[in-house]
């Protein structure tokens, strides 16, 4: 069995991971195969929005670390190296929003790739738990990047030394998930999220991604002509005159992500 499941389901690219006897950690063949379906999204026009889920009770434990210890595993060097960080750099920059929806556990790499998203939602059994220190290790896969800006240095500080657990309402609390979905709901509302974001102005989407991507280290004035920048070739795209049109006729607007 694969694991890693990829279905095109009209516009919507839904990654599965699938390794849920080791709670979907990713090994080296799970990591290239992760690679590979995100390309498959970038590469297809059809598809304008992508969503992360994991299968069985987890979202994912982070490295397997059978594979990290063993002899004839990659070395800790490359499993960062080859392994996360294209997996990061790649969702950050995709040019459409991708959706990680937090079925149950997300651990080490596991919780640090679904906080690199553009939109997390969790079901009310998951967790997150910045597993590193747990093992000497450092977090990695974006993780002092993104978490010390979603809850603030001190949280974060804590949350990474301590390794202790954050249940799903208590992340929503803290700022790290935007929804937290009843756990028979879970399914069906984190489908529908993320099929609502491939049906919208997919162009205006992935520009206000760029926009946010670049607010991370702008000044204002930098990010004031991004902004303008950015507005202006919004501003150009058939979505834009689709949007204002359908306004004006008092229409749902018909948005083709061009
Ligand atoms: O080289 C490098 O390591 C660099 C890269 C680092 C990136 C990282 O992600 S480092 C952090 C790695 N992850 C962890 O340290 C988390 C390890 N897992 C856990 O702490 C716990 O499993 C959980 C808190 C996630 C869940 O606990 P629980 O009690 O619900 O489940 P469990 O019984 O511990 O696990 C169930 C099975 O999954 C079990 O296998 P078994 O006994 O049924 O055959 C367990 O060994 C396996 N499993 C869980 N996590 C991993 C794993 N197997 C391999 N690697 C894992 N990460």
């Amino acid at each position: 069995m694969s694991s890693i499941v990829f279905e095109k389901i009209d516009n919507l690219g839904v990654i599965k991971l699938n390794r849920p006897d080791k709670l979907n950690s990713f090994n080296r063949e799970m990591a290239f195969a992760m690679q590979s379906s995100l390309d498959k999204c970038e590469q297809d026009p059809e598809i304008r929005a992508v969503l992360i889920v994991g299968e069985g009770r987890a979202f994912c434990a982070g490295q397997d670390l059978e594979e990290a210890i063993s002899d004839k595993g990659p070395g800790l060097r490359t499993i960062v190296e080859e392994h996360y960080n294209p997996i990061i750099v790649r969702i950050r920059e995709m040019e459409m929003p991708v959706v990680a929806a937090v079925n149950g556990v997300a651990a080490g790499a596991g919780a640090n790739l679904a906080l690199a998203c553009d939109i997390v939602v969790t079901s009310e059994v998951a967790s997150f738990i910045q597993a590193f220190s747990a093992i000497g290790l450092v977090p990695d896969s974006g993780g002092t990047y993104t978490l010390p800006r979603l809850v603030g240095w001190q949280k974060a500080s804590a949350l990474m030394m301590l390794g202790d657990k954050v249940k799903a309402h208590e992340a929503e609390k803290l700022g790290m998930v935007y929804k937290v979905f009843g756990k028979d709901d879970f399914e069906e509302e984190s489908m529908a999220l993320a099929t609502r974001l491939s049906t919208m102005a997919t162009q205006g989407l992935a520009l206000t991604k760029k926009a946010l991507n670049a607010s991370l280290t702008n000044t204002l004035e930098e990010q004031l002509n991004e902004e303008l920048e950015l507005q202006t070739l919004a501003g150009q795209t058939h979505d834009y005159q689709e949007g204002v049109n359908s306004f004006l006729e008092k229409r749902r607007p018909n948005f083709k992500g061009e």
